[in-house]
């Protein structure tokens, strides 16, 4: 976009806490800062985990120009899982904006805010007129989850049964996040507040295309899932980043093309022992090469405290050399992975960051759900094409262990499946096609909001 104004729009964005919030609104900035945009970057202080404090410091040198603020929240020393504590904490503390938002010169046109921070910013925001629109860092079929979640409560006064959302179908109770059937849960409280002051925004930014989701971008623009619901704009597949080298690299440019499959389940899950064992048994018994990326802790501050030896044994490390693996314990440049024509199919969680990226590069998955909203993006990813999803497959936090020999089987099916292996790049297609049409940003970009260029 080419702003012939002499003041350039200035975007500031606000991320919540976790990866998987704050690398789709970082990559956003930097596709503002492309367009021409100023860009400012608010970040909230302490970060739960160590890679959100490495990938933010890496971001901001890669991108000098743009203007990090930050700011200091007060944490709560709350029990539960602390990705949620901190959005409480965030949550709390939309005061620490208001004198910036007065301030900032050149003064901000735009604020792009985290979908989880909604019904207490926005209200706070208000006051200043200045237009914000929200990022859902979810798939649409999650947003339309949530926007019509409070409906649903209404009418059921419980969360314990499927759900019909109009214009998109009936999600079966089991995949829906399994903490929203606990009403009083702080996360659900949170959801339905968020999920109302969504009508207050201008818009809403989403990573997902049309082609991915096409009946669902269409049931929630036509005002079919809630009347009235705020403009949805999809904005995917978002600008990679490739911030830093990854130590798999070399080991990938060995690989025959697409013969290896990339194991990990994003940034802050990690499955029980007994299960990671059961996997490392099936992916060994696929017969394939696989990337194998571990997560022994939640919090990756922690990290440090266990051994691979110890949770796989020394016996299966040695294996892994004869078998010519890769097994990382910790952090890959995951974008730079999928990216590798030594990629074959991708053992997912479904984080729906990780989705886009697979989808991006038509990368197969086999899904593997673990919490939250990994089963309704699973759902994306089966019917889009992408990949395959066995449903009956445990959560995480289920006693229930999934085999070792019943992974293999997946993941030779994965691997070999002609249907997967034909339809996946079909999906990379249709991404390309969403980014080459990127319309005149009008679109996809929060402009209404800001100067019009003085040639229109
Ligand atoms: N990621 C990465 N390396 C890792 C784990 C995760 O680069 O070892 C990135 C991944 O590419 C994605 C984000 O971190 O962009 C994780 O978000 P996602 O929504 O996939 O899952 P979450 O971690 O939030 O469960
Ligand atoms: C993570 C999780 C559970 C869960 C979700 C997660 C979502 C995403 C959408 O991302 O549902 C969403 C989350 C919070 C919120 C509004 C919308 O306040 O472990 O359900």
């Amino acid at each position: 976009m080419a702003f012939s104004d002499d003041e350039p729009p200035h975007v500031a964005l606000i991320p919540s806490a976790g990866m998987g919030h704050l690398t789709p609104l970082c990559q956003q900035a930097a596709t503002l800062l492309d367009h021409g945009c100023k860009v400012s970057l608010i970040v909230f202080h302490p970060m739960v985990s160590s890679s959100e404090s490495h990938f933010i410091t890496t971001f901001l040198s890669s991108f000098p120009s743009i203007h990090s603020i930050h700011l200091n929240v007060t944490p709560l020393n709350a029990p539960g899982d602390p990705f949620f504590v901190q959005f409480e904490a965030i949550r709390r503390s939309p005061h620490l904006l208001l004198p910036l938002l007065n301030s900032t010169s050149p003064p901000i046109t735009s604020l792009i805010l985290d979908m989880t921070l909604a019904s207490t910013f926005l209200p706070v925001i208000s006051s200043t007129g200045i237009s914000t629109y929200i990022f859902f860092t979810s798939s649409a079929a999650m947003l339309s989850l949530c926007a019509y979640f409070p409906t649903h409560i209404n009418a059921r006064k419980i969360s314990t049964c499927d759900m019909e959302i109009p214009g998109v179908g009936v999600i079966p109770k089991a995949s829906i996040p399994p903490l929203l059937h606990n009403p009083d849960h702080l996360f659900t409280t949170q959801f339905i507040e968020n999920s109302l002051a969504f009508q207050q925004a201008s818009g809403i930014l989403i990573n997902t295309f049309d082609d991915l989701e096409p009946e669902v971008l269409m049931a929630l623009n036509n005002g079919v899932v809630v009347p009235g619901f705020p403009r949805v704009i999809p904005v995917g597949p978002l600008k990679q980043l490739f911030l830093k080298e990854t130590s798999a690299l070399a080991w990938l440019d060995g690989q025959p093309e697409r013969s290896v499959v990339y194991v990990s389940f994003g940034s802050r899950t990690a499955m029980s022992v007994e299960q990671i064992r059961e996997l490392g048994v099936g992916l060994e018994r696929s017969g394939f090469r696989f990337l194998w990326v571990i997560k022994t802790k939640k919090v990756d501050k922690e990290e440090e405290q266990v051994e691979l030896e110890e949770v796989l044994g020394e016996e299966f490390m040695e294996s892994i050399k004869v078998n010519g693996s890769m097994v990382v314990h910790g952090w890959v440049e995951q974008g730079v992975i999928l990216k590798h024509e030594a990629v074959g199919g991708f053992v997912s969680h479904c984080g729906w960051n990780s989705v886009m990226e697979a989808a991006l590069y038509g990368v197969p998955v086999l899904a593997w759900p673990q919490h939250g909203d990994q089963k309704m993006n699973a759902g994306v990813v089966k019917r889009s094409g992408l990949g395959m999803w066995v449903e009956e497959w445990s959560w995480g936090g289920e006693e229930k262990l999934v085999k070792g020999e019943d992974i293999a089987k997946r993941v030779k099916e994965l691997m070999e499946s002609t249907a997967v292996k034909s339809s996946a790049p079909g999906v990379a297609a249709k991404a390309m096609n969403a980014i080459a049409e990127a319309p005149d940003d009008e679109e996809r970009l929060p402009v209404e909001a800001v100067p019009q260029s003085k040639d229109k």
